[in-house]
């Protein structure tokens, strides 16, 4: 039986990650199998209910209004149409429906009051509903509890050391007390980062100890590749060697063996087989869809024939509810 623990140690993380491929991938099968089924993923739909002129200031994001990207500004979607998307988002075989808002922090107020609608309706569809709307404080958190929430992404992106490199306009300390707050309202936590930053091995290990560290695990854990977008800070940045990310995975599905392990941004960039291979590393989810929040993915008939080449399928129901 794999052991769920909270006490890695960064040298522990390295020496996994670090560990000749197929024996890498051999553990992290092995307990990918003990807690998942190994043919289907969960598919997710993400919708962004709040696009562009976001105040903060992170490196890698098209929707802040540091930079000049060809984002166009929108604001808060109303309830109709984001129900709409959610019904066509079930009807392509999501079972988890994911808004994002480019906020800092959650307004109070109408705005507020809509969402929580909106998260309502998509329970109401049968669906797992999922906000990331930036900080938020508990009292927001206990509401969207009660509205249905059943999960919150927040993701620490990565390490505590490089992060003041890629975001300056809030603290690393800030992003744990909003995963806190989410977690005391009693809605499962959603937290992972991106790589292809320029950050070190080192930086991605104390990444995932962050996570791996929380008690319990984020029962979600993204891993985004970096999507490089014109006039970002990022947008020269290297190309990520695929067994980087895949190591990635397969390092974040054994240190958190019951999590779901999401394949998230920079699918497109992945060939067929590089993607198998993130499934055979532990990746158990994917987002569908055309696009994520603002950048393209690839289509979800692109998905249904590369999944059916695999002889894997994605979920129709999830089994286990707290996810
Ligand atoms: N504003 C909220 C926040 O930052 O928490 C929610 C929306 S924000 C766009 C959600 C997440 O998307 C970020 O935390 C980041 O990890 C990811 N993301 C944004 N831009 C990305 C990019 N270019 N490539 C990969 N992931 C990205
Ligand atoms: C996550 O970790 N990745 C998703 C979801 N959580 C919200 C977002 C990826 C966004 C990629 C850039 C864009 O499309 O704007
Ligand atoms: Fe704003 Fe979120 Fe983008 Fe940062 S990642 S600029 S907080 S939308």
């Amino acid at each position: 039986m794999a052991n769920t623990r909270h006490d890695w140690t960064v040298g522990e993380i390295g020496t996994i990650h670090d560990l000749p491929f197929p024996e890498l991938i051999f553990r992290a099968q092995t307990v990918h199998r003990e807690f998942h089924k190994t043919d289907e993923v969960q598919g997710c739909q993400l919708l962004s209910i709040k696009t562009g002129g976001c105040p903060e200031d992170c490196a890698y994001c098209p929707q802040s209004a540091h930079y000049k990207t060809e984002v166009e500004r929108e604001k808060l979607l109303d309830v109709g149409k984001t129900l709409e998307s959610a019904r066509n988002a079930k009807a392509s075989g999501a079972t988890r429906f994911c808004m994002g808002a480019a906020w800092r922090d959650v307004p109070d107020g109408d705005q507020f009051d809509q969402v929580i609608e909106m998260v309502k309706g998509v329970r109401e569809l049968g669906l797992e509903a999922c906000c990331t709307l930036g900080m938020l404080r508990e009292d927001q958190a206990e509401k969207l509890a009660a509205a249905g929430l059943t999960a919150y992404n927040h993701n620490l992106d990565t390490s505590p050391e490089f992060y003041g490199d890629i975001i300056t306009t809030r603290t690393y300390d800030e992003r744990l007390k909003t995963l806190e707050n989410v977690r005391k309202a009693g809605v499962t936590v959603c937290s992972g980062g991106i790589i292809g930053m320029g950050e070190t091995p080192e930086d991605r290990f104390r990444l995932l100890q962050q996570l791996a560290n929380q008690d319990p695990h984020p029962e979600s854990v993204p891993i985004n590749q970096l999507v490089k977008v014109k006039g970002t800070p990022l947008e020269e940045e290297k190309d990520l060697d695929l067994f980087d990310f895949v190591r990635m995975i397969a390092t974040a599905r054994i240190l958190m063996p019951k999590s779901m392990v999401r394949l998230s941004a920079g699918r497109l960039d992945l060939s067929d087989e590089g993607q198998a291979l993130c499934f055979i590393a532990g990746a158990n989810s994917i987002f569908m869809g055309e696009k994520l929040l603002t950048t393209p993915n690839p289509e979800a008939d692109r998905d249904r024939e590369l999944l059916g080449k695999l002889g894997m399928k994605l979920f129709s129901e999830k089994a286990d509810a707290a996810h």
